[in-house]
């Protein structure tokens, strides 16, 4: 083997890397944020969502990633592109940081929840999730 064979070689094993690399990134799941230390994420159920009734997940943690559960979490659901009309309430707690709400999908497509959790040192955070109905 030459040199320019172990360069060309080594310029293949670089791209494939690379490319792997690239690939092995995590893509969220639908209905699920991306957030892993810290913050408020989203998961539903079913997921993927469908017409009727569904269960919105909402974690909440925080700065160092323990799990907050003396929060108060409202949420609002409506479809991004029209309105469908509000949905609103407060989130119940279920222990370890989860709070579940419950919304009717009522229509397929773009749904916008809005989260509001008054956390327990009186500071107040907000997140959006676009959530679809397929
Ligand atoms: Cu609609």
């Amino acid at each position: 083997m030459n040199n320019k064979t172990l360069l060309a070689l080594l310029a293949v094993l670089v791209v494939a890397v690379a490319y792997l690399g690239w690939k092995s990134m995590s893509i969220p799941t639908p209905g699920t944020s991306a957030d892993s230390n810290g913050g408020i994420t989203l998961s539903t159920s079913p997921n993927p969502l469908r017409l009727g009734q569904a269960t919105f997940m909402i974690d909440v943690k925080d700065k160092s990633g323990k799990p907050v559960d003396n929060a108060t979490v409202s949420f609002d659901l409506n479809m991004t592109a029209m309105n469908m009309g509000t949905q609103q309430g407060n989130a119940t707690s279920q222990g370890n940081g989860r709070y579940s709400a419950i919304g009717n999908m009522s229509m397929r497509g773009p749904w916008r929840v809005r989260t509001t959790v008054k956390m327990p040192d009186g500071s107040t955070e907000n997140k959006d999730f676009t959530v679809n109905v397929p």
